[in-house]
């Protein structure tokens, strides 16, 4: 097939593209390099050393013989995105390329505001683009559990069958997410699901949760194409942060009591993931949503299953617990189904397999280059403030480009 992996520089997107274009298909990356300038601007660097798309797709090409297109631009920019339609012609389009940080998205109400920008509208780019000039296409779009919250209910998958005063509907899951982010996936949703009512388009809305692991076969292949690993206080996830953490010798930072439970997967159940949607694609029309993760875990738990992962490396670990910067339920119910990539073939990998192999050693091998400095929060959802107070001009300006094209076009 061909595929066009948008945020294909990312964490998921590297790992997806390398994967795909491994199993035969012909795959074009499509990204404007944001996450990069996002790292500059909070004076983080990931814990490995990643090296140039440029790179790392030559390297990859020489190693496999297999090409990789590159197409650099922002999503939000109906132009750009249309003429790499329009030169690729994808037969699906995956979409990683959006702002997926929680605590960045509640920095302040720039953030807030570009965060929902970046999001919503490159999402509804795609959608016009695939209507206009790509009717058959099938989106695979990344949403996230983190859009249903945790409510005190069983989670279905996307949907769920309700009755009401004596009449019964399958109505959307209600949603109650948690972040300025998490509430840009929500937004996608609802456009991704009235898109392919009144256009027809067909699409699938992967609600993932918290993807950890480094290492797939292809990135393993050489250490030029070694993906990314977060640990700062912003983008990092909580088990990136934790392993990191015992590898430096710092406690664990625990936010609250630590009971805040989440759907987590291995990245190489996420690359699986995507090829089992890209080969099952949704009908036209269908907005078809599955949750994709395999394991859920409390943040204890986490902080507990690397404490043993450590011990075995004969590294001590303390765990700290610090007030909690978010707002959210420290000790709540949670169940949420997924059982629908499982029956179209999905085969999980479980945490106690990698912790080692694609955490704790990736944390030690690269301990030098932590920044000790990244560990505690500095956003706090209740009080807004850019601490770090580096301001950047976000490209958000693209977004309109048209209206101001068109404004030109009628002064001319
Ligand atoms: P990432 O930040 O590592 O990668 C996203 C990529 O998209 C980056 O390379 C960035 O430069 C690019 N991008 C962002 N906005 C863009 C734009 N407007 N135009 C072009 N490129 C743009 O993120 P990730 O961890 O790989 O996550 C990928 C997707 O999966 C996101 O949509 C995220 O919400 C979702 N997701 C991630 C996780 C996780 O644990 N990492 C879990 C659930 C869902
Ligand atoms: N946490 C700690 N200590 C830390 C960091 C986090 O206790 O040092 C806690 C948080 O308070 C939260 C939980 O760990 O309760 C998860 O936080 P996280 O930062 O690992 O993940 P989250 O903010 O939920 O976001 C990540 C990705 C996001 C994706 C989401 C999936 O960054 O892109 O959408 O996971 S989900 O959680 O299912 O919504």
């Amino acid at each position: 097939m061909k595929i066009a992996v948008l945020g294909g520089d990312g964490y998921c997107g590297w790992a997806t593209a390398l994967y795909l274009s491994q199993k035969g298909h012909s795959v074009a990356i499509v990204d404007n390099f944001l996450r990069r300038l996002w790292d500059h601007e909070l004076g983080a660097l990931t814990l490995t050393p990643i090296r140039p798309l440029t790179d790392r797709v030559r390297v990859w090409q020489n190693l496999t013989g297999k090409t990789i297109e590159i197409f650099v631009g922002d999503v939000a920019d109906y132009d750009f995105l249309t003429s790499t339609f329009k030169s690729f012609e994808p037969e699906a389009v995956v979409h990683f390329a959006e702002q997926r940080s929680a605590p960045y998205s509640m920095i302040d109400r720039k953030h807030a505001v570009f965060t929902q920008v970046n999001n919503v509208v490159g999402t509804l780019n795609v959608l016009f683009a695939l209507r206009e000039f790509l009717p058959d296409c099938h989106l695979i779009k990344l949403g996230t559990m983190g859009e249903y919250g945790t409510p005190n209910i069983d989670i279905e998958e996307g949907y769920i069958a309700i009755e009401h005063n004596g009449r019964k509907d399958v109505v959307p899951f209600p949603k109650q997410p948690g972040s300025f982010y998490h509430l840009s996936k929500v937004h996608d949703s609802h456009n991704i699901m009235f898109a392919c009512k009144i256009w027809d388009i067909r699409a699938t809305d992967l609600n993932q949760g918290v993807v950890y692991g480094t290492m797939t076969d292809e990135v393993a292949v050489d250490e030029a194409l070694i993906n990314r690993f977060d640990y700062d206080d912003v983008f990092g996830t909580v088990l990136n942060r934790f392993c990191v953490q015992a590898a430096i010798g710092q406690p664990l930072t625990v936010y609250g009591r630590g009971g805040q439970t989440r759907g987590f997967l291995d990245i190489r159940d996420t690359v699986r993931c995507i090829e089992i949607a890209c080969h099952n694609p949704a009908a036209k029309g269908e907005c078809r949503v599955y949750n994709q993760f395999t394991e859920q875990f409390c943040v204890m738990d986490l902080a507990h299953l690397v404490e043993g992962a450590a011990r075995k490396m004969g590294v001590s670990v303390e765990i700290d617990h610090i007030p909690d910067p978010r707002v959210e339920a420290e000790n709540h119910y949670y169940n949420a189904k997924h059982s629908k990539l499982i029956d179209l073939g999905l085969q999980p990998h479980h945490l106690s397999d990698s912790l080692l192999d694609s955490l704790m050693n990736i944390a030690m091998k690269y301990r030098d280059r932590v920044d000790a400095s990244l560990m505690l929060p500095q956003v706090n959802w209740r009080e807004p403030r850019n601490d770090r107070r580096i301001q950047m001009s976000m490209p958000t300006k693209s977004a309109m480009s048209e209206p101001r094209l068109e404004a030109k076009a009628r002064k001319a």
